[in-house]
């Protein structure tokens, strides 16, 4: 009989290729070399240091699944690794990569025009320029066809107006991949912004109690003009969503790093934590709670490699992502919180992470997509009928 490894328990390991496991160990090295030194003062100052944008680009993480301007074109699996090992250390540092790389460099890649384009990708890929990604506003979030911003068409350029709110990296970006409807169409429509344009503020969000590695803000856009080539070959909702679903996915995976570093400390700690004169580790209730966890986490391994398979093979329905984005994020932040309980009064403590893990995963399963509104996405799929309105 073969021997139960709790590290790895149906052996994920076999499933992954040569190249997969290359890349997932230089993340997993830079990760915890260069990014865990760092987290608990920048969640504590609550900053982001740029720098973190240029080493990732020099990893060869940011746009890594592209396959020209000397990217690496690595498959889904690669990239959902990568994510894993940097969410292993932070949410909010997965976040500035799957931004930059899933709803900047991908949309401007696949919908820009060939100037745009090639003068962009480069600078993105080695984090010269840092890119944000503008679909939620004030007073829509969930739904964002309903959106207010809009842009109007004035022959040789655009002039856009509007405000976006809760904009990952807004405050530092160079380059905005902006949302608004087109008034002679009346449909949304991507636009490439960048910081020079006149009439761009972009407000920091001050005082969240997560996610506090990554900053987040506004974007206000105040008749900004943008030249006609700055449009995005795509129309209506389906152009920020075929950018969601390259991000949810990335997060499905990002979430079980995080799960699996909370799990791997309350399993230390329960083991050298005496009370009552024994491990807590030797008690009923710590077990289940063990068991349940890599269970949960062994499970959202699996299914999101099995999406990402689909997905390279070009057989990725957008429910199949919502079903991981959803499970693993729901799953990530009951393993945190559990974990959090396991450490009892230790658990609120910085030096042990994961009250961090725990606060970071409240962000994580709200954006991209709520956990309830992935389910309606779900619930619409199996009877057919639309619950959002
Ligand atoms: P609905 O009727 O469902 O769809 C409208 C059009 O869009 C198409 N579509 C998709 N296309 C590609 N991929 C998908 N996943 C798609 N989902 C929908 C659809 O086929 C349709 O096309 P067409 O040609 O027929 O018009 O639209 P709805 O308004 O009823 O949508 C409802 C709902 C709830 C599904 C949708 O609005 C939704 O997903 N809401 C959640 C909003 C959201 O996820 N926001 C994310 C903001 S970005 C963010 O959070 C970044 S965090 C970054 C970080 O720091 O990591
Ligand atoms: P709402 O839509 O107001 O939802 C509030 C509650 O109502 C939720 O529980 C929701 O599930 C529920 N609800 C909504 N509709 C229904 C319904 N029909 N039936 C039942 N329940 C419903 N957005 C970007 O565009 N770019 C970014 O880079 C970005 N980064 C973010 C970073 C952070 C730190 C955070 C917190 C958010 C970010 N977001 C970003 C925004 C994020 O996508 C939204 O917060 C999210 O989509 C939810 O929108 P909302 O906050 O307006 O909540």
């Amino acid at each position: 009989l073969a021997k139960f490894d709790y590290v790895d328990p149906l052996v994920i390991e076999d499933q992954f290729t040569e190249e997969e496991k290359m890349v997932r160990d230089s993340a997993r090295a830079y990760s915890q070399d260069r990014l865990m030194s760092r987290v608990r003062k920048a969640y504590n100052d609550e900053s982001f240091d740029r720098e973190i944008m240029r080493e990732m680009g020099a990893q060869g993480f940011l746009g890594c699944t592209i396959d020209e301007y000397n990217l690496p074109g690595v498959s889904s699996v690669a990239y959902g690794l990568i994510n894993r090992e940097v969410e292993r250390v932070d949410s909010g540092y997965r976040s500035a990569l799957s931004v930059q790389s899933s709803l900047v460099m991908y949309p401007i890649y696949t919908y820009a025009n060939k100037a745009v384009r090639d003068y962009l990708i480069p600078k993105l890929a080695t984090g010269e320029l840092v890119g944000c990604f503008g679909l939620t506003e004030p007073n829509h979030g969930s739904d964002p066809g309903s959106m207010e911003s809009r842009a109007v068409d004035k022959g040789d350029h655009f002039v856009l107006n509007g405000s976006k709110t809760w904009i990952t990296n807004s405050p530092i970006a160079d380059v905005f991949v902006i949302w608004a409807k087109e008034t002679k169409s009346g449909e949304i429509k991507g636009f490439v912004l960048t910081r020079d344009m006149k009439g761009i503020t972009t407000p920091k969000i001050e005082g969240k109690h997560s996610l506090r590695a990554s900053v987040t803000g506004m974007i206000m856009m105040d008749d900004v003009k943008v030249p006609k080539e700055n449009i995005l070959d795509v129309s209506g909702l389906k152009g920020p969503f075929s950018c969601l679903n390259q991000a949810r996915f990335g997060i499905a995976w990002g979430t079980m790093g995080a799960a699996e570093f909370c799990f791997h400390a309350a399993r230390e700690y329960t083991l050298n934590r005496k009370q009552f004169g024994k491990p807590l580790a030797q008690t009923q209730l710590m077990q289940k709670k063990m068991a349940d966890m890599l269970t949960e986490i062994t499970l959202g391994l699996h299914a999101v490699l099995r999406v990402s398979r689909l997905k390279d093979d070009e057989r990725l329905a957008p429910e199949m992502v919502s079903l991981v984005k959803r499970n693993n994020c729901g799953k990530a932040l009951q393993i945190a919180r559990d974990a959090r309980d396991m450490l009892g009064g230790n658990g609120i403590v910085d030096e042990y992470h994961i009250i961090r893990h725990l606060c970071n995963l409240e962000t994580v399963n709200t954006y991209e997509g709520t956990h309830d509104i992935h389910a309606l996405i779900l619930g619409r799929a199996i009877t057919g009928l639309q619950a959002f309105q």
